[in-house]
Order: C-alpha cells, then sequence, then structure tokens
C-alpha cells in the first residue's frame, strides 16, 4: 500500500472518530457555552487520531464489532487533548501555535484554557463510565484503569513532570528514555492495551501489544524530536524548534540525525516484530506503523 492510499484511508478513519467525539460531547446550556466553545476549538483541531485509531484498530483485530470500544476511544482522545492544551500553556511549554491553529489560551485565555484542559479529563473518565455501564463489563472497567493509570503519575502525567523539572538541565540518556517512556508512549501503549482488553483479548495478546505499543511510541516520539529539528512548520502546524526554544533536551542533543533516524527504523522493526504474533489481522496496524515511520507531520 503507498503512502497516499494510506493516508486516504486515515482520513476517512479520522473522520469517523470525529462522528464519535461529537457524539459524546455534551450539548451546551448558554452558560457553559464558553467552555464547551474551548474544548471543541481544540478537540476538532485537525489532529492525527492516532490513539483513538489505534486503539480502535487493536480491538478489530480481535473482534469485528467496533460499538464497545467507542466510548474509548473518544475519551483517549480526550484526555491527549487536555495534556496538549495544558502543555501548551505559559507555565509548561508556553507554544503560540498547535495543530496550525492558535493555541487553547491564546484565544480563550489561560485560565478558560486550564478549565478546558480539567473538562475534557472529566468527560474522559464520564464517557469511559458511561460506556462500562451500557455494556455491564468489568473489561470495561479493566480499560479505564490501563488509560488511568497510563495517563498518570505512573504515566504521561510523570514523563511530563521529569521532562518539565529537566528544562535548561544537564539531562542523562536514561532520564531522557524515562520522559520519552512516559510522556509519549505510555499513552499509545494505554489505547492499544485498552482495545485489546476490551475486545476479550487474552494475557499473551495483551503482553504482545504492550510490546509493540512501547516500541511504536518511542519511534514516534523520537521522529518527533527529527521533526522538531528537520520539519516544515506549514506541514506540523506548530513552531519547529520549540525544544531548542525551551532548553530541552531532546534525542537529536545526544544522537546524530543519522543515529536518529537509524533508532526510529529500530523501534519501528520491534513493533513490526510484536505484531507479527496478530497474523493477518495486523495488517493495517503494519501498514501505519510503516506509515508513521515516515511521517512529516
Ligand atoms: C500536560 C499532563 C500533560 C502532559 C503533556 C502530550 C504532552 C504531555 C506533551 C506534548 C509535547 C510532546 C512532544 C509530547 C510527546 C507526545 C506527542 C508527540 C504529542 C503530540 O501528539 P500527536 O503528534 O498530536 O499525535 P496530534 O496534534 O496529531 O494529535
Amino acid at each position: 500500500m503507498s503512502q497516499q492510499e494510506i493516508k486516504t484511508i486515515l482520513s476517512k478513519k479520522i473522520k469517523e472518530i470525529d462522528k464519535i467525539l461529537e457524539e459524546y460531547l455534551e450539548i451546551p446550556s448558554s452558560y457553559e457555552k464558553v467552555i464547551h466553545e474551548a474544548i471543541s476549538y481544540s478537540l476538532f483541531a485537525e489532529g492525527k487520531r492516532i490513539r483513538p485509531i489505534l486503539m480502535i484498530e487493536a480491538y478489530r483485530m480481535l473482534n469485528s464489532d467496533i460499538t464497545g470500544v467507542k466510548p474509548f476511544a473518544a475519551a483517549i482522545e480526550m484526555i491527549h487533548t487536555y495534556s496538549l492544551i495544558h502543555d501548551d500553556l505559559p507555565a509548561m511549554d508556553n507554544d503560540d501555535y498547535r495543530r496550525g491553529k492558535l493555541t487553547n489560551h491564546k484565544v480563550y485565555g489561560e485560565g478558560i484554557a486550564i478549565l478546558a484542559g480539567d473538562a475534557l479529563l472529566n468527560l474522559a473518565f464520564e464517557t469511559m463510565i458511561q460506556g462500562a455501564l451500557e455494556h455491564n463489563s468489568i473489561l470495561a472497567l479493566q480499560a479505564m484503569k490501563v488509560i488511568g493509570k497510563a495517563a498518570g503519575v505512573k504515566g504521561m502525567i510523570g514523563g511530563q513532570a521529569i521532562d518539565l523539572l529537566s528544562e535548561k538541565q544537564e539531562l542523562t540518556f536514561d532520564t531522557l528514555h524515562y520522559i520519552h517512556e512516559h510522556k509519549t508512549a505510555s499513552l499509545i501503549t494505554g489505547a492499544l492495551q485498552a482495545g485489546i482488553i476490551l475486545s476479550g483479548g487474552n494475557s499473551e495478546q495483551i503482553e504482545r501489544i504492550k510490546a509493540f505499543g512501547y516500541a511504536l511510541g518511542m519511534a514516534f516520539q523520537i521522529q518527533d524530536d527529527i521533526l522538531d529539528q528537520i520539519g516544515s512548520e506549514e506541514a506540523l502546524g506548530k513552531a519547529i524548534h520549540s525544544d531548542q526554544k525551551n532548553g530541552k533536551l531532546t534525542y537529536l542533543s545526544f544522537e546524530s540525525l543519522e543515529i536518529a533516524k537509524e533508532k526510529v527504523r529500530y523501534f519501528s522493526n520491534q513493533a513490526l516484530e510484536s505484531l507479527a504474533y496478530f497474523g493477518d489481522s495486523a495488517a493495517f496496524l503494519i501498514q501505519l506503523t510503516n506509515y508513521l515511520m515516515n511521517r512529516s507531520y
């Protein structure tokens, strides 16, 4: 499959995710309109929707009826969007552009941006609980626990905290690895693991998807570092050299561009090896891994 063909398939899948998100976004009454507008502004800002797509496609490897995974796919994108809104705030990365648009706080002010992020995190858990109740499902509760942990102190928030504390400081390669693994790979792995849990996967399948998520997440983050150095602002929809601006060390602070590219290939190949266990059912995830390895945005 060519890059263009997979891009076309992904555009269709992104539209499906948008529809699912609309379904779970509450309709505001008059007083809530501002916060609702701020939430929608970032939620429907043309993100790649990688995490919900990964979750649904992992689920689909074992179960073709995706009804049960939909609220969780919506929730993972809500959590991801909240993290981006907060990451862009002056107290964190202080960025003006995200997904090709002004950042949330640049449009709505810091207070509303903080609340929009908080609201998305709350709505994510409310949405997952609704899913669990609708299906009266213990698997749904297990998936919620995995997602809560992946987004929390032992996952994304933990990685972000060390990232923040490490600004303008000497950082060891091990600390950078910790940041990448927790800030980026955790939520990606959590999304995939939740997909397999919800579809009734067994412990071997769960372990294989976790290995896939870790390797894919690491490849994704190193590619992110590469793009921050040599990417196009137009394609990325945000400023490049933002890590340098914030005094942050990246993979490229330790290794040459060539080695970084080699590492993306290494982790992508590891990811593909983990997928091999799932046989033909992994065809789409294989294509997606190859696509992400070569992404320019
Ligand atoms: C504020 C708790 C908290 C966490 C922030 C997401 C994040 C953690 C920071 C953003 C900075 C960054 C480079 C994180 C690494 C993960 C990553 C590559 C995020 C961007 O995800 P994409 O590329 O974004 O999937 P889109 O816009 O396509 O959804």
